[in-house]
């Protein structure tokens, strides 16, 4: 299929994803405060007016019409999606805070998309679906539970500030979550899976939190 038309430039980066681990080995910027919702930034943050690029060196470059989006698992009503299917459906708009683990928060980014509210009312998720696992064109992985992909500012973003979601952001979609750590929110989104497992992603089984929520400070699996 249409798979074929996918390029995947670069390569892993290796030295990167060993750092990152050695990291969550180290428990490093950890500073052992729990902060309330209210306070905007989360404890061991700092705020950035760029946009830093992260991934594991891999940007795929997907014409729009080999795109698709498969929606699967624990549901009803399964659904593949083409680019103008999904484009279809009702649009959101939003302005979020973005919190990265490598401890940059970046505030006030205006997403527009489809809100995750919606792809679920779609595929109708059965109610042994409790986790949703995230798959990308890259190849990495990472997993929330289906309670917090719910939330009424989750989405499914293909815009960022007017302008289309660039490439090395994670264009033609990616997914956004707020009030999780950034590595939550999947750039280059290929797959959503509901499952009735929960399946640790990429940075899940390297020593980061299973959940991962900023206020909280779980950046680390074994919270110290
Ligand atoms: N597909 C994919 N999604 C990903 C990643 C990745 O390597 N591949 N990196 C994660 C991490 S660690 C972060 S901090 C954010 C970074 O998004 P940005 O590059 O747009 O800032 O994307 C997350 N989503
Ligand atoms: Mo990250």
């Amino acid at each position: 299929m249409a798979d074929d038309d996918v390029t995947l430039s670069g390569e892993i980066r290796g030295k990167l994803v060993d750092s990152k681990q050695k990291w969550a080995e180290e428990g490093r910027l950890l500073t052992g405060k729990t902060a309330a919702h209210s306070e905007r930034l989360p404890p061991g943050q700092r705020r950035v007016e760029t946009w830093p690029v992260l991934d594991l060196g891999i940007q795929p470059d997907i014409p729009p019409h080999a795109w698709r989006l498969f929606v699967d698992g624990e549901v009803d009503n399964p659904v593949t999606l083409k680019w103008d299917e999904f484009a279809a459906l009702p649009k959101t708009e939003l302005t979020t805070d973005i919190h990265c683990v490598t401890a940059w928060s970046r505030y006030d980014n205006k997403w527009e998309g489809v809100s995750a509210r919606d792809l679920i009312a779609l595929v109708k998720p059965r109610a042994s679906a409790q986790h949703v696992i995230f798959h990308s064109y890259d190849t990495y992985k990472t997993n929330v539970p289906l309670a917090d992909f719910a939330a009424e500012d989750v989405m499914l973003a293909w815009s960022w500030n007017g302008e289309p979601i660039s490439r090395e952001h994670g264009g033609p979609l990616r997914v956004v979550i707020p009030k999780l750590y950034f590595w939550k929110s999947a750039k280059w989104i290929k797959r959503i899976e509901f499952s009735i497992m929960d399946k640790p992603g990429f940075w899940e089984v390297r020593g980061y939190h299973n959940y991962g929520d900023p206020w909280r400070e779980q950046r680390y699996d074994d919270e110290i």
